[in-house]
């Protein structure tokens, strides 16, 4: 038995051994050496830099200086015992701007962690895109101009054509929709826009870019397993009556519906089909509609929300009643959000599987001596939310893994360094990992197949 775990053995195990566990990072969450190697500027070092984007005007400089550590951070893996680690590739790293030439050390950067990670028996799970566009495709009108989608199909080939020969697991995006709403509608994330016209143009751009890089992907090389990933969420109406209702009905259809939708049937939501129209041209339904070997799905919480006709979109969102427990970030627990969203979203899917790509909570963690922290609080998180996905796989989801948002504590964008997700806490000033009690219950999991009760482990 793993040290410091009270468990009852010979429980038929809950996850059969094929079941994939993981953890998930971004590449400018945890990277730094944002001008070191070669690397081109990011529209998220911008933004950053911009006094009063980002919490305390935390940047992403150093952040958890994981250029120079990954060594340090692959042994964490090995202690964990997954058997899959999501990373970005940071496209601003690999070409600098945005087109043209390889940059050799983001390449030979790339090359040591996926060889490293294949060294110690983890299999490397690629996203190409988590957020860092290069500033310079920016410049150029970024995701609300159309050639953004060959853009990132070139660079995605040319990613795939030097590390596709170790890397099978493929994500095309990280939460479009997180993109599009908070960085070109809300403007609270990079490139910080607030601009209806640029929040469509791109959605419409970052769906094309999925769908062409899936089929293009596929047709260079059938043997990588290409998926995409969501960020979804349960959207609750505040009463019955019919305006919330139908705040409702257009909020899903703005954060879920908009990417889900095309993906599976090409077409946008009927409440926001009229206000995709201008930039979808004929032909578009077809390449974005394309098969996928896995489909990502990141789950925090759920929403809540009223109608509010005094409000620009006629909507706002409603806080939880005072007895649910939040996180953090704000957030409503809900693992029961988790299953319902696990089943809605493989009753779009039909018989793809699905795959928990992100999960977790920031919590204020309080380091005791030796920076050791009891997060209590999110090892139940996790425990309950785990436990919704065997029982959404006991309702027939075929979901095959599940990856923890994050490693480590990280650059939590505009809210900075502050806001703590990971299995490990990090201690800026050092650079000093220790892992939490949520990383030792995360292990027993992963060694057990079986859920440990969260307070079983210290
Ligand atoms: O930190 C982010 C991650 O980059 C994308 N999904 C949600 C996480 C928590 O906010």
């Amino acid at each position: 038995m793993a040290a410091g775990v009270a468990r009852t053995d010979s429980l038929a195990a809950d996850f059969p051994p094929s079941f994939t566990w993981g953890v998930s990072t971004a590449a400018y969450q945890i990277e730094g050496a944002a001008r070191e190697g070669g690397r081109g500027p990011s529209i998220w070092d911008v933004f950053s830099q911009t006094p009063g984007k980002v919490a305390r005007g935390d940047t992403g400089d150093v952040a958890c200086d994981h250029y120079h550590r990954w060594r340090e951070d692959l042994e964490l893996l090995r202690e964990l015992g997954v058997g899959a680690y999501r990373f970005s590739v940071a496209w601003p790293r690999w070409q600098p701007s945005g087109r043209g030439e390889v940059n050799p050390a983001g390449r030979d950067f790339y090359e040591r962690l996926v060889d490293g990670l294949l060294d110690i028996g983890v299999a490397p799970w690629l996203c190409l895109y988590h957020w860092d566009l290069p500033q310079a495709l920016q410049a150029q009108g970024g995701w609300s101009r159309r050639d953004s989608v060959e853009w990132f199909g070139d660079y995605a080939a040319s990613v795939m054509g030097v590390l596709g020969d170790r890397v099978e697991h493929v994500a095309v995006l990280n939460e479009p929709n997180v993109v599009g709403l908070l960085g070109h509608l809300l403007g609270v994330h990079a490139p910080g826009l607030t601009d209806l016209a640029a929040y469509v143009a791109a959605t419409h751009h970052l769906n094309l870019a999925t769908g062409d890089t899936l089929a293009r992907l596929r047709a260079e090389h059938a043997g990588w397993r290409l998926g995409t990933i969501l960020n979804l969420q349960p959207v609750l109406a505040e009463s019955d009556d019919e305006p919330d209702a139908a705040a409702a009905t257009l909020l899903d259809a703005v954060w879920n519906g908009n990417h889900l939708e095309p993906l599976v049937s090409g077409r946008y939501p009927p409440a926001t089909e009229a206000m995709m129209a201008p930039v979808v041209e004929e032909g578009d339904a077809r390449r974005i509609r394309q098969p996928l070997d896995w489909f990502g799905l990141n789950l925090y919480s759920q929403l809540r929300v009223a109608a509010d006709p005094a409000s620009l979109v006629g909507l706002r969102l409603v806080d939880p009643p005072e007895a649910v427990e939040t996180t953090a970030m704000g957030w409503e627990v809900a693992p029961e959000a988790l299953s319902r969203q696990l089943v809605e979203a493989a009753a779009r899917l039909g018989d793809v599987p699905i795959v928990v790509t992100e999960n977790g909570a920031a919590y204020r963690d309080r380091p005791g001596p030796d920076l050791e922290v009891d997060d209590a609080l999110r090892t139940r998180y996790l425990e309950r939310h785990v436990r919704e996905v065997q029982a959404a796989r006991e309702r027939g989801v075929d979901v095959r893994g599940y990856f923890v948002w994050s490693l480590l504590d990280n650059f939590e964008w505009h809210e900075g360094y502050a806001k703590r997700f990971g299995l490990v806490y990090v201690d800026y000033a050092s650079q000093q990992r220790s892992p939490k009690r949520s990383f030792r219950w995360f292990r027993e999991l992963i060694r057990s197949g079986c859920i440990p009760a969260s307070d079983a482990v210290r």
